[in-house]
């Protein structure tokens, strides 16, 4: 009998662990990625690495092919094949049950967030979008009991039969329209992570967002979070509180539990809240959990202070939305580093803030954020790069200020991705206190 046959696309983080995970499941695999490459030290010497484009003949005889979330379908040059991601293939060999997370901001907080609450409880695998590919579950034999993923639009484009016992998405705003032809392609894309729902799976939807608050579901288990509404059945915000409102009984969490800064997180919590404790877990060790959570780098990340000047590293905000819910979080005056690559969004909703002081726009997006904001006048100023972005930002910034590096572009122009650019901007201000 012939060995099945695979190929995998792009070999990055994804593309390596698929490949891995085939091979041991006795595929014969092929492994192209279009950059010309040494071949990754990990590979078993039965994978085939083929470096450079991705040529009709290669798959000529494979069963599937399985491309990388990076790798665009549309732009994919075979068409008469299965194509799927490696989302498709954890879920034809998970056992455990399994919690989806998607939205545009505020995934990998929650993702970790419900980690670690059902940590407390369970035996708990945490991957996907975050940074651990999921197929990485298998690389041990643990009976999981529960796979927490976050899953990108890209991941949940290649999905076919995937579904979750429980899914929640956290908001829909504009995001990678580098990729996508129209906001409507993108949301489709994420809310593919309902296309095989199920009567009696459970959704987590935020109700304060217009393109979720009204979806026709097939199960009757839903429940909202929300910061502007009571809600009779979900996790909502009255005064000093998180309230979880859930199947006739209240919890209630006091916010001065909460080292996070910004109201967008006290939404990552409440559905964070809801699933652990939808799940079982003890209200008192979910507590615990939030009270002992200090955030994740690189996400509205407190630095230092220097001379009475606070400085915040945001470089996970690639997207104007990310950006602006990181602006509504300070009443202080702030001076905003703002760039990289342009992503396909305006940028001028982020010009109305009274406590804005001052705008550096830097990096290839310059241009494009300077005409956006311009009616900042002498509020905005451009820079070449983020160093230089950095130096003008200090000339403006005194005691009282707050210097927030949320760029809402990415990172690709200077950086390799958003950790080295956050790490590049941490490194600057540390050096900066070293110094005084
Ligand atoms: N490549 C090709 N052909 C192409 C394009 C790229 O062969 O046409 C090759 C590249 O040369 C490279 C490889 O594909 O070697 C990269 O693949 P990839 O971009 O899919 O990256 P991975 O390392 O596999 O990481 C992916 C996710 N990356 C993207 O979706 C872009 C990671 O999310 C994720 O953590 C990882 O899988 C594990 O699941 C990162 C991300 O930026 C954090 N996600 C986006 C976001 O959060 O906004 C969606």
């Amino acid at each position: 009998m012939r060995m099945r046959k695979a190929a995998v696309i792009g070999a990055g983080k994804t593309g390596i662990a698929t490949a891995l995970y085939l091979t041991r499941k006795n595929y014969e695999v092929i492994l192209n990625d279009i950059n010309v490459m040494k071949r990754p030290e990990i590979l078993p010497s039965t994978v085939k690495f083929i470096t450079g484009s991705h040529k009709r003949e290669i798959f000529n005889d494979v069963d599937f092919i399985v491309l990388s979330p990076g790798i665009d379908k549309k732009k994919f040059p075979v068409k008469d094949k299965k194509i799927i991601g490696d989302i498709e293939l954890f879920y034809e060999n998970c056992k455990s049950k399994i919690i989806a997370i998607t939205g545009t901001n505020g995934k990998t907080t929650t993702t970790t967030l419900i980690g670690e609450i059902l940590k407390k409880k369970f035996k708990v695998f945490v991957g996907g979008n975050i940074g651990t590919p999921v197929l990485e579950a298998f690389n041990e034999n643990i009976d999981y009991d529960w796979s927490v993923l976050e899953l990108s639009s890209f991941q949940l484009e290649l999905i076919d039969k995937f579904t979750a016992d429980i899914v929640v998405i956290l908001n829909i705003t504009p995001d990678h329209l580098n990729r996508y032809s129209s906001f409507e392609e993108y949301k489709k894309a994420k809310l593919n992570i309902l296309k095989n729902q199920k009567i009696d799976q459970i959704v987590v939807l935020n109700f304060d967002d217009e393109n979720l608050k009204n979806l026709k579901l097939k199960t009757e288990n839903i429940f909202y979070f929300s910061l502007k509404n009571k809600l009779k059945n979900g996790a909502f915000l009255e005064d000093k509180s998180i309230v979880f409102n859930l199947k006739n009984k209240k919890y209630t969490l006091s916010i001065h539990d909460i080292k996070l800064k910004g109201m967008h997180f006290y939404e990552d919590i409440m559905a964070a809240g809801i699933v652990g404790l939808l799940c079982g877990v003890d209200f008192k060790d979910l507590v615990d959990v939030i009270k002992n959570f200090k955030g994740l780098e690189h996400r509205l990340e407190f630095v230092t202070e220097i001379d009475g000047v606070k400085f915040y590293n945001d470089s996970k905000s690639t997207t104007v939305d990310s950006t602006f819910k990181a602006l509504m979080s300070f009443k202080e005056p702030i001076i905003l580093l703002l760039g990289g690559v342009h992503k396909g969004e305006s940028y001028k909703k982020l010009g109305h803030f009274d406590n804005l002081k001052k705008v550096i726009c830097f990096g290839e997006a310059k241009d494009i954020i300077y005409k956006d904001l311009s009616h900042l006048d002498k509020k905005i100023e451009k820079a070449k790069n983020l160093d230089e972005a950095f130096e003008k930002a200090l000339k403006s910034a005194n005691s009282g200020d707050i210097v927030l590096f949320s760029p809402a572009c990415s990172s690709f122009d200077e950086f390799q991705n958003y950790e080295e650019r956050g790490k590049n901007f941490k490194c600057m201000t540390l050096q900066l206190q070293n110094r005084k």
